[in-house]
């Protein structure tokens, strides 16, 4: 990125800049003093030791998602989203990883000793792989997100959670599917792949052969451990940049087929208009301003940093624009570390708010150049009246609005 990089340093040589920095801490005549000695200690217990735990003061927890909780009645798992207003960095705590199920799911309790996979179909050696057969072949480690099509701006939502907190990202290691299909030799006419996981009712996905060929990955670990059981353990398909449903979790069978199977997703998940299937599976270019967002509260006029995340299914995020003035204007904000492709790319951008109410959006471009929408481009688009409860089709990546009142509280609105 050699955008706007100046734009920081300029801001912080500023005086008016100091004086803004000056507010953010407690400064005063006083003289400056450091924290005092800890009050309480932590007594080492075994447990912290075999297996480390975050600060009791720590309370950043996922929730249940779109008015199903989580667990049901029955112990079912639903939606469970992500803290998003708490990130920082771009990797989501395998603790705090969304889970999505597509109708709830009692979650396997998969031994990995007694785990299969096994690829058949239309192909030349029909195989069956252990998890240690999985994990002798040649390995990947990426960073890439996972988006559920439950996931849109919203005008309502209370939390930056509800809106957007069906998207998370992890490092994952695994054996790229391409190894495997390779090794079982996949017969010439053979399209589509399906994927099935081991669930009661065997959550499955068609995906189309030309992508299980490039990207994807057969999963084993997960930010530095083994995935964890909400997000398929021991093994799952890692599909970089399509919709969430295709990513699929306790994967047992990848059967070569020569045409789109329909799957128990299909109903009521992928829609079979041309525009809402299409939208389905790579996800566009999206960004979302994590900090300020719904719920905070500014305290007052002077310096804040922006800050926020950008994924898209087409590539690495190359650009990020960000309006502090309702998108009248727009400045290149700062990319954080390196934007990986298909993960989420944290971007920043410093703010001197003069205290008058605003609204704050960001956009962003992927790779092949394409830049995230608003509902009104989206709606002109497939000509379509943009009334208020316009809900862009498919995979929605519109820009989400965040209102700052003059008191400093923040509300969501459309874009
Ligand atoms: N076997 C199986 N795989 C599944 C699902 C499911 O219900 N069963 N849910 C899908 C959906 S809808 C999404 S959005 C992603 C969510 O992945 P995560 O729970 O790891 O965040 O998993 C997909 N894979
Ligand atoms: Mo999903």
């Amino acid at each position: 990125m050699e955008s706007k990089q100046p734009n920081r340093r300029r801001f912080l040589k500023g005086s008016a800049a100091l004086v803004g920095l000056a507010a953010v801490g407690s400064a005063s005549a006083q003289t400056p003093a450091a924290a005092p000695a800890p009050a309480a200690f932590i007594k080492g217990s075994e447990e912290q030791i075999a297996y480390g735990q975050r600060s009791r003061f720590e309370t950043s927890v996922r929730t249940s998602h779109g008015g199903r909780k989580s667990p049901d009645a029955f112990g079912l798992v639903m939606h469970v989203a992500t803290p998003l207003q708490d990130s920082v960095g771009v990797i989501t705590p395998s603790a705090l990883h969304y889970v999505a199920t597509t109708r709830g799911a009692f979650i396997p309790d998969i031994d990995p000793k007694e785990h299969r996979l096994m690829i058949h179909g239309m192909v030349d050696r029909p195989l069956t792989f252990t998890m240690e057969d999985l994990k002798r072949l040649p390995s990947v480690t990426r960073l890439h997100f996972v988006e559920c099509a439950a996931n849109r701006p919203s005008a309502t939502a209370k939390t930056i959670q509800d809106s957007h907190g069906m998207t998370s990202c992890a490092e994952w290691t695994g054996v790229l599917l391409s190894t495997l299909l390779k090794e079982a030799g996949v017969q010439s006419g053979s399209s589509w792949i399906v994927a099935e996981g081991s669930e009661e009712v065997k959550g499955a996905s068609s995906i189309p052969m030309e992508k299980a060929m490039n990207d994807c990955i057969v999963a084993y670990g997960m930010n530095g451990e083994a995935v964890r059981p909400q997000q398929g353990y021991p093994l799952r398909l890692l599909v970089p940049g399509f919709e969430g449903i295709f990513n699929v979790k306790w994967l047992r069978r990848i059967k070569a087929v020569d045409q789109y199977y329909m799957t128990y997703n299909d109903f009521g998940h992928l829609r079979q208009e041309p525009e809402n299937a299409a939208l389905g599976y790579q996800i566009g270019p999206k960004s979302v301003i994590t900090f300020p967002c719904v719920g905070k509260q500014l305290p007052g006029k002077g310096f804040y940093e922006i800050s926020g995340l950008a994924w898209s299914g087409g590539g690495a995020i190359r650009r990020v624009e960000v309006s502090t003035n309702g998108g009248r204007s727009w400045t290149d904000a700062e990319i954080r570390g390196t934007a990986q492709r298909m993960a989420h790319t944290r971007f920043s951008l410093t703010w001197n708010w003069d205290g008058t109410e605003t609204a704050l959006l960001s956009r962003c471009t992927d790779e092949m150049g394409k830049i995230q929408p608003t509902r009104a481009q989206v709606a002109e688009f497939f000509k379509v009246p943009l009334v208020p409860t316009y809900r862009a089709p498919g995979q929605d990546n519109t820009i989400q609005t965040w209102k700052i009142a003059s008191d400093g509280s923040v509300h969501n609105a459309y874009s």
